[in-house]
């Protein structure tokens, strides 16, 4: 009974130290949270939860449900919901940012993104989507890692970077393009994770209340084994 008692107790102290499923710490990752469906077929904004680089253009939120091809035939369904942007808002450099806080130091953060081309015409064609993305250090604005893409393929391509948390705790991923015609890259789907931290003070309350039932069982089994 007591060894049950012990396993159990050690078990739940496994599933507390445990680090939970990795959720996105982004908002608006998807890009569905601004209703794009009443404009013509884009919307020129910056996405809820997101920011503008400054000295580049605002993108365009790019929605499917829009009948085309008029004015530029869109090529991709959105790799999630109705809804991903145009890197390039009109025909200037574009892209967009945010800011993460409250990361563990040293935890091992983890961005996907989804890009791909998805509109051609005759001035775009034989001009390949590319992007550039980052996570970069808030405090510094220096690069923790960074990646670049260029297709001129209307498929979506999955992008992952790693980094560790810098002792800030505040990131800020980056996605931008050099493209300056009309149609830039699509982007869609980004996640930021983290995993391998300092576990939460939530966690280690668990953690010393369970070393607490571990040692009192232990010591009633010594208890009953003399
Ligand atoms: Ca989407
Ligand atoms: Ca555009």
């Amino acid at each position: 009974m007591m060894r049950m008692v012990t396993r159990m107790v050690a078990a739940g102290l496994l599933a507390a130290v445990a680090v939970p499923a990795s959720a996105n710490l982004l908002v608006n990752g998807d890009f569905e949270a601004d209703d794009a469906s009443a404009s013509p077929y884009y919307l020129r904004q910056i996405p809820t939860g997101w920011s503008a680089i400054p000295g580049l253009d605002i993108v365009d939120i790019i929605d499917t449900n829009y009948s085309q091809p008029n004015p530029i035939p869109i090529l991709l369904d959105p790799q999630s919901g109705s809804q991903f942007i145009d890197l390039n808002g009109a025909a200037a450099i574009g892209g967009i940012r945010q800011t993460v806080s409250g990361l563990t130091p040293g935890a091992l953060l983890t961005l996907s993104l989804y890009a791909g081309q998805w509109a051609t015409n005759s001035t775009i064609s034989g001009s390949p989507a590319s992007l550039t993305y980052s996570l970069r250090d808030v405090t510094t604005n220096a690069a923790l890692a960074s990646g670049s893409f260029t297709t001129d393929r209307p498929v979506w391509t999955l992008l992952t970077l790693t980094a560790a948390a810098p002792t800030s705790g505040s990131v800020r991923v980056q996605i931008e393009t050099a493209f300056t015609l009309q149609a830039g890259p699509g982007l869609d789907n980004v996640s930021l994770t983290a995993a391998g931290g300092v576990p939460e003070p939530a966690s280690w309350a668990l953690m010393v209340g369970g070393f607490g039932l571990l040692g009192g069982a232990l010591r009633q089994r010594r208890r009953a084994c003399a």
